[in-house]
């Protein structure tokens, strides 16, 4: 293992970008998903938000300030989750230039195991928009942590006026937190640590096509969108097919777990928290693992 940790070698990071990611949990590579492939995956989000998609398995989620605003489409849906199995949606995951970073930091068994297109309205109210500071590893009953990666790739401009990224470096060699829902507006299942506002934040400054990588332990979130335009961001998270599953009762993940099992139940779809992870993961690269035992999917 020598001096690397957190990062596994043999993509495409070099020994520094590498060093900063296993000192800072987190590595922005600029510039790298074309224009082009980004508006495609915009147009698909559109189709989705307008219906014309069927979104059988995925989740599509509203601001929870605008629901009542008589808006409709791209100006209310605020996320779609569980895109794997989307023939569009999924080509982000297996991107080479996203995957090959993924590689470096997790090795070459690679599964997507979650995926989010977020979208921030505009007219949201500023609670509603923010993304309360969270650790990742919260929603994930898989282990190791150092074989879980996101990426986080900005489908337009990001700063501080629409939205933009932060994260706490430093913060994927601590501990994971406890999580509770913020006072104020809530989007569902969106959980915070509360009382961490004095740790000293990065923002990631983001111009379309930029990709941030980032730990599951780094703490994160994001601001409200001020301007009258959109912020999108499309990310998966991708796990080592290796990784072990952990049973998650008794710990500080049992609430989300819990909440989790029932929004799928009341969608239809049965199954403990495992079972779920596994049907909505997607083998991306080499040998299948722990998560392809599963039949079917979502
Ligand atoms: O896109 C954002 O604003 C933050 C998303 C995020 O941190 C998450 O969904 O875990």
């Amino acid at each position: 293992m020598g001096r690397f940790k957190y990062t596994v070698g043999g993509g495409v990071l070099t020994e520094e970008q590498r060093q900063f990611y296993e000192d800072n949990g987190y590595i922005l590579i600029k510039n790298n998903v074309s224009h082009a492939f980004l508006d495609e995956l915009k147009d698909r989000f559109i189709d989705i938000c307008e219906g014309r998609v069927d979104t059988d398995g995925m989740t599509v989620m509203k601001d929870p300030s605008l629901k009542d605003k008589g808006v409709k489409g791209e100006y209310l849906i605020n996320k779609i989750q569980e895109f794997l199995y989307d023939d569009v949606l999924f080509k982000y995951c297996t991107y080479p230039a996203v995957v090959d970073v993924i590689e470096s930091i997790i090795g070459p068994n690679i599964t997507g195991a979650n995926s989010m297109l977020i979208n921030k309205p505009p007219n949201s109210h500023p609670g509603a928009s923010l993304h309360p500071m969270h650790q990742d590893l919260h929603y994930f009953p898989y282990r190791p942590a150092e074989r879980i990666a996101a990426s986080w790739t900005a489908m337009e401009r990001i700063d501080e006026s629409n939205g933009c990224l932060y994260v706490v470096p430093g913060t994927h060699k601590g501990q994971l937190y406890n999580h509770t829902y913020p006072d104020g507006y809530k989007n569902k299942l969106y959980h915070g640590v509360q009382g961490l506002d004095h740790l000293k934040k990065v923002y990631v400054i983001m111009e379309k096509g930029d990709t941030v990588f980032f730990h599951p332990l780094l703490l994160h979130g994001s601001g409200p969108n001020r301007t009258k335009g959109f912020r999108k961001a499309i990310s998966c998270h991708y796990a080592d097919s290796n990784c072990y599953f952990i049973d998650v009762r008794g710990t500080s993940s049992e609430r989300i777990a819990s909440e989790i099992v029932k929004v799928f139940a009341n969608k239809g779809v049965p199954g403990t928290f495992i079972d779920l992870w596994k049907a909505k993961s997607r083998l991306v690269k080499g040998a299948p693992g722990n998560f392809q035992t599963m039949e079917s999917h979502l």
